[in-house]
């Protein structure tokens, strides 16, 4: 495993490698500070309603069940929380803060491996999907840069081949992050991944970063040319792809749940990254799509700089909601 993932470094004195991780990992202050709007809409408004209550009788948990579906959480999970209040008659309004902690705690312990999917000295791929404007794009750009700090050598491949710019774009990210690209515009996205899985495997790339189109005429041509290019990839390069990322913008909502839907039907997505947890009120969406598609979300975006990329650690989201 890539040790500079890891987030305790006992022991790690180097300074350059101190310097890598940074890169990666979010201090608990700064992620408590992005979450404060999340842990007002999430946990701040539902405690301070019910945990001065005698009991949780079918108004109150009727209510609750509201609140919960209003902050994003989703219909589903909302109503199995407060169906286990009901059945459960010993818990008490004034515990339901800590009751919350540990039922969100459950849910994102059951998606597994949180950390991103990465191996030594060989090729790792990464399959980049999501609508436009999520910030696949940017993600890719700061990736690009984090695993290129970390001493890997980087491609990134326009795969977007829909809209225009999109290859300008991708490469104005990859000057700035100091790694290469390939692109080839005007054909189609299957053949420059094709391309570009072959440039990488013959000139030994540690990474490759496949970037893709949001939005082609319809939905079904989206999904489509997604299986295309995820094929090419299964058959160039099985076993090199470490995971299929779905992008989603924290701000969508519930909306992201519908989006995680369809693109796990075309791509078997493996992951998702939370782009513009900066400000949204909405981060309870992890937990939402940890219960609906058991996906892990390992990265986040917190801002539009090259920097602004973290890796997620679901004991620090839980802590820095309840704390
Ligand atoms: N605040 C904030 N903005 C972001 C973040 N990630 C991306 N963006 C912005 O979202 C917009 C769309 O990003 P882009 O990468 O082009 O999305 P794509 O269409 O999925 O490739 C750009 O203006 C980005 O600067 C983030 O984590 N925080
Ligand atoms: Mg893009």
């Amino acid at each position: 495993m890539f040790n500079f993932f890891k987030r305790n470094d006992e022991g790690e004195n180097n300074q350059k490698d101190e310097k890598k991780q940074s890169f990666w990992t979010y201090s608990f202050e700064n992620l408590k500070q992005t979450l404060i709007n999340t842990k007002q809409n999430l946990v701040g408004n539902v405690v301070s309603t019910i945990e001065n209550e005698e009991e949780f009788d079918d108004f109150i948990l009727d209510d609750m069940e509201d609140m919960l579906i209003k902050a994003d959480l989703g219909v589903k999970i909302a109503s199995t929380i407060t169906d286990k209040l009901r059945a459960d008659k010993k818990i008490k309004p004034s515990e339901v803060k800590n009751f919350l902690k540990e039922e969100f705690k459950k849910i994102l312990n059951e998606t597994g491996e949180t950390e991103l999917n990465y191996k030594e000295n060989e090729l790792n791929i990464y399959f980049i999907t999501g609508v436009n404007g999520a910030g696949k794009t940017t993600l890719i750009g700061k990736l690009a840069n984090n695993f290129r700090e970390s001493g890997s050598k980087v491609l990134v491949a326009a795969g977007d081949t829909y809209r225009a710019a999109a290859e300008e774009q991708l490469d104005i990210w990859a000057q700035r992050a100091q790694v290469d690209i390939y692109r080839k515009d005007g054909i189609d996205s299957a053949a420059v991944v094709y391309d570009a899985i072959k440039k990488a495997q013959n000139e030994n790339y540690n990474v490759l970063l496949i970037d893709t189109a949001g939005r082609l005429q319809n939905k079904r041509n989206l999904m489509e040319e997604l299986n295309k290019v995820k094929s090419v990839i299964d058959k160039l390069a099985p076993g090199q792809l470490k995971e299929s990322i779905l992008v989603l913008d924290a701000n969508t909502g519930q909306n992201g749940l519908s989006q995680a839907k369809l693109f796990s039907d075309a791509v078997d997505l493996s992951s998702i990254a939370l782009t513009k947890l900066d400000g949204s009120a909405k981060g309870g969406i992890i937990i939402a799509i940890a219960k609906e598609f058991h996906l892990p979300v390992k990265l986040i975006g917190v801002g539009e700089k090259i920097e602004d990329l973290k890796l997620f650690n679901p004991d620090d989201y839980i802590n820095a909601l309840f704390e």
